[in-house]
């Protein structure tokens, strides 16, 4: 069993065939482990909106017999400062450092949601407010979608890859899925980790993997080393059994690095429609949601019995589940 004191990436899982094995085990019975969070307080920090998180992962500590408390940052609470060294003369009425440590004594388990700002690249990248979390709190941490990655999310997405391959360990044809990460346009600019995470995670996994991308929208090498990358949207999409659309902005790798965070295409030839999985294996569509129909995909697509983007929402409980649950028992 791995000791969790914080899940960022992929390893702080460890092995992924016994956390599938284990998502499975906490399917088939969710309250399997309802008094594991006796008396144990989830804190959720939210400094960005959200409706599966929030809701998925309070069910998860729920499941588990824990309590919940959820801060919305920008909803009642003080204005936070996160930057040190500054003189609080602005809007901001409290710092992160004394925040964070409060929010600690109230509570046993911390998820954070911080989204990246997109302005400052080498402070997003270096999770800055997840690791002060970890740092100041005193108590374990998990991400909920922070600056660079969306962990809870690329692993419900890997159960519901592998619940619908048609290819399962063993089936002795030797073929791995084939899963597209496709990016698709979107009107306002959009952090990186969502594909991030989905692109480590199905590195790590037993997938066949591609990335297709307009040109100057590469991932950055620390998540996507190793990773197919077709700029030819069709090439990409021939013969996959799952296309995973997501826009992101400019990460700041293939294009300049003063772009970063900035929109560079809405380039609509890259929506998903019927007219793309057509050029698939019958795939099936996945999408982390919330999605923009006629921008990321068209309605038909979404709509299609295909479509996996209800069951993927639904393993949000179950991923965050055995995150907790694994984060109670190394308590
Ligand atoms: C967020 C993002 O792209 O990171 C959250 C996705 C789970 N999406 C939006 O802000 C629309
Ligand atoms: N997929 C996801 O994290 O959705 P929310 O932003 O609604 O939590």
């Amino acid at each position: 069993m791995v000791n969790m004191k914080s899940f960022l990436n992929v390893e702080d899982l460890g092995d992924l065939k016994e956390a599938l094995r284990e998502a499975a085990e906490i399917k088939a019975n969710r309250y399997k482990y309802d008094t594991l969070g006796k008396n144990k307080t989830l804190l959720m920090v939210f400094f960005n909106n959200s409706l599966r998180t929030r809701l998925s992962t309070q069910k998860a500590a729920m499941n588990l017999g824990m309590n919940v408390i959820v801060l919305d940052v920008n909803a009642g609470a003080w204005k936070l400062e996160t930057e040190r060294g500054v003189i609080m003369d602005g809007d901001k009425s409290e710092h992160l450092l004394e925040a964070i440590p409060v929010m600690g004594c109230y509570c046993d388990v911390i998820g954070i949601r911080s989204f990246a700002g997109l302005t400052d690249r080498e402070y997003d990248y270096a999770e800055t407010v997840y690791h002060q979390f970890e740092k100041y709190s005193g108590k374990p941490v998990f991400a909920m979608e922070t600056a660079t990655v969306h962990p809870l999310q690329a692993f419900a997405d890997l159960i519901t890859v592998s619940e619908h391959s048609e290819y399962p360990e063993g089936s002795g044809n030797g073929r791995k899925p084939k899963v597209v990460l496709t990016w698709a346009p979107h009107p306002r600019a959009l952090p990186q980790a969502v594909p991030n995470s989905f692109a480590q995670w199905m590195l790590a996994a037993d997938v066949d993997f591609v990335i297709t991308h307009p040109e100057g929208y590469e991932l950055d090498p620390k998540f996507v080393a190793g990773a197919r990358v077709e700029y030819d949207q069709r090439k990409a999409f021939e013969g996959a059994d799952f296309i995973y659309a997501k826009n992101w902005s400019c990460p700041g790798v293939g294009c300049h690095r003063e772009d970063y965070g900035k929109i560079l295409s809405k380039d609509m030839s890259w929506t998903v429609d019927a007219e793309h999985m057509s050029w698939t294996n019958n795939a099936h569509f996945m999408h982390c949601l919330p999605v923009r129909r006629g921008m990321i995909v068209t309605d038909d697509v979404i709509e299609a019995p295909t479509s996996l983007v209800i069951p993927e929402a639904a393993n949000r409980e179950i991923s965050a589940t055995v995150v907790l649950k694994r984060i109670l028992q190394g308590m």
